[in-house]
């Protein structure tokens, strides 16, 4: 997969795809990430990406031309299967949006900053907007580091068996089971003895009814229309 990201602030994208799984997927072939600096296609001399806002009030918009320009210019060399637009009025972000993002080939994201876009690239370009929340940040940067994370992990190959996304909360609309490592005992706190038993069929059956416990507890909402 290859995610072209476009931003007026480089810096803050500069290493969260550098590590762990996504640094795996990327020496692997598997997920190329792209960052682009909206001001290397400003349309003037000025470098300028941002505009007050036709109308008034507070807080620059980002202009069109720098923002057409650019995707124009990615457009030259690939197709793309969606153009994502961070916002917090997008769409909430869901792990099976993420599932479905996971098998596709290329994404354009765009991170909003200031108080957004111009309308008119979001009709002429975007063909996705998405939120990964309900609060306010001060740019889609980290939103979109949040969406290529949980996309990047996905795609096939990525996770080994040992890191298998299969098992992974929400994966099948269920909270993941506690989990344990070495030692057996520390301070008198035991690991459930179940885990140490060796007894395959127990042990999953045990993680299925934690899984299930754990979510009817934290996030009941899960559960709704969840076949038990
Ligand atoms: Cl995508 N952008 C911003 N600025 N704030 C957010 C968001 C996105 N998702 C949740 N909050």
């Amino acid at each position: 997969m290859h995610i072209d990201v476009i931003t007026c602030v480089p810096k803050l994208l500069e290493s969260p795809f550098n590590h762990s799984i996504l640094l795996r997927a990327q020496k692997k072939g598997l997920l190329e990430v792209v960052v682009h600096d909206l001001r290397d296609y400003a349309t003037n001399n000025q470098k300028q990406v941002d505009d007050y806002a036709f109308g008034g009030g507070a807080g620059m918009v980002l202009m069109i031309e720098p923002i057409a320009k650019c995707i124009n210019a990615l457009k030259e060399k690939r197709q793309y299967d969606e153009v994502i637009y961070m916002t917090p009025d997008g769409k909430k972000f869901h792990q099976k949006t993420a599932n479905r993002l996971s098998l596709l080939n290329n994404l354009i994201i765009l991170c909003g900053h200031y108080k957004g876009v111009d309308e008119r690239v979001r009709e002429k370009f975007i063909t996705l907007e998405l939120s990964i929340g309900d609060y306010v940040l001060s740019g889609g940067e980290l939103a979109a580091a949040v969406v290529v994370d949980a996309i990047g992990r996905l795609i096939p190959n990525v996770l080994s068996d040992e890191t298998s996304a299969l098992t992974d909360s929400f994966q099948d609309n269920l909270l993941a089971p506690p989990v344990y490592t070495r030692p057996a005992e520390y301070e008198g706190m035991k690991v459930p003895e179940i885990l140490l038993s060796g007894h395959e069929a127990n042990i999953q059956e045990w993680r299925l009814e934690q899984s299930l416990k754990r979510t009817q507890e934290r996030r009941p909402d899960l559960l709704d229309g969840y076949e038990l």
